[in-house]
């Protein structure tokens, strides 16, 4: 929707359409997975190799979203006293032309939390999350859910 608005803008103005294309390519995400889903369970924690940024302006990720969740949060998470402690981000910033990671492990354990996940979920082995960021690019991304084996083994 945002996306037609978008367009029927630059037609409106007159704009060459060139530049709704130059805003759609500077975002580059991989990796993206979650960890075997169980049936009933209805939070689960995405993560994200990678998302590039290869302008030269900062961009923020701003949402997530997936037509089979309710709605996905961004998170960071820290420990506090021995306690993990998970805290909403309002976005995350892309520095021009670098990277960050939403990886395991990531400095900052970014990471993105699904809340009330559709119980189709548990039985699909991926599923598509879209991401919105600042400079109005919008992505889908495949999130593949990993098994059992691929948790407790390292293949790569
Ligand atoms: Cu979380």
């Amino acid at each position: 929707m945002i996306l037609t608005l978008i367009i029927s803008t630059i037609f409106t103005l007159n704009l060459p359409f060139v530049i709704a294309n130059d805003a759609t390519e500077v975002i580059n995400i991989s990796g993206g997975h979650t960890n075997v889903i169980r049936p009933g369970q209805n939070t689960i924690a995405i993560y994200l190799d990678t998302i590039e940024n290869s302008s030269n302006e900062d961009i923020d990720l701003i949402a997530a979203s997936s037509p089979f969740a309710k709605n996905i949060e961004i998170h960071s998470m820290q420990i506090v006293d021995n306690v993990m402690k998970m805290k909403k981000q309002e976005k995350i910033t892309i520095s021009a032309n670098s990277k960050v990671s939403l990886g395991k492990k990531n400095p900052n354990n970014y990471h993105l939390m699904v809340f009330d996940v559709s119980p189709q979920i548990t039985e699909r082995n991926k599923f598509t999350i879209n991401l919105s960021f600042s400079n109005g690019e919008k992505l889908q991304t495949e999130i593949s859910v990993k098994k059992h084996t691929e948790n407790q083994h390292n293949h790569h």
